[in-house]
């Protein structure tokens, strides 16, 4: 699956709109993600973001289509939860032969790597269904950080511009603050817990 979202700063008028639209609440959720990459910062310099929610191993690795104006990005991505299939598309990235290693696991192969854990929060989400298509997710981080993201999910790359079109829609209709592009949960733990880090990424455009 294809992911194509937008974030947005949340305020107090945003859930009435969203509630106005027609938008339901589908989900109450707590999850703890725990990122990972190589000291060097091989994965997420590729834009690469490994984590571990929950129990659950899930990666997102970037599909070629971005569009970064003025300072306001949307980004797709591929999810893959598969453990094997992340395998593969990590190999290359890292720089490594799995087939020799063919023995171990997703974790055993991440120490062989060398990556480690760089980023853990706890996040609280509240998840909206609006005109099917549409998630709309109101998360807080366990340090506080509120942030709000449009969702929708694609199977095919060729769907993306049409879905990046549907997104801006309903940003107009919900009169998201048209601001610089807004920080994602990991941009902000890295801004206070790993500026180097971020400040790597942020000169290569990858977060905001
Ligand atoms: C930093 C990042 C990624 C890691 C996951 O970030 P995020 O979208 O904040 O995670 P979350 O919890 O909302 O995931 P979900 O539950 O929706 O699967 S993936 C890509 N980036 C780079 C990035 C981005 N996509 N957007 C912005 C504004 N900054 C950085």
């Amino acid at each position: 699956m294809i992911e194509i979202e937008k974030k947005f700063v949340v305020n107090d008028e945003i859930l009435n709109k969203m509630l106005s639209l027609g938008a339901k609440l589908i989900k109450r959720e707590s999850f703890t993600d725990v990122y990972y990459d190589t000291e060097c910062h091989c994965l997420t310099t590729k834009n690469f973001w490994l984590r571990q929610r929950d129990e659950v191993w899930q990666l997102k690795s970037p599909t070629g289509h971005r569009t970064f104006e003025e300072g306001l990005f949307n980004s797709s991505y591929k999810e893959t939860e598969k453990e094997d299939e992340i395998v593969n598309l990590i190999e290359p990235v890292l720089n490594q032969k799995y087939s020799q290693n063919q023995k171990c696991g997703l974790a055993e192969f991440l120490k062989l790597c060398n990556c480690q854990p760089f980023c853990k929060m706890t996040t609280h989400r509240q998840s909206y269904k609006l005109q099917d298509k549409f998630k709309i997710d109101l998360d807080v981080t366990d340090s506080g950080y509120a942030v709000g993201e449009i969702e929708m999910m694609i199977n095919s790359e060729t769907d993306i511009a049409e879905a990046t079109n549907k997104i801006e829609d309903l940003s107009k209709k919900l009169e998201l603050p048209i601001t610089q592009a807004v920080s994602g949960k990991v941009s902000s733990f890295l801004k206070s817990n790993d500026p180097e880090h971020y400040k790597k990424l942020f000169n290569l455009k990858i977060i905001a």
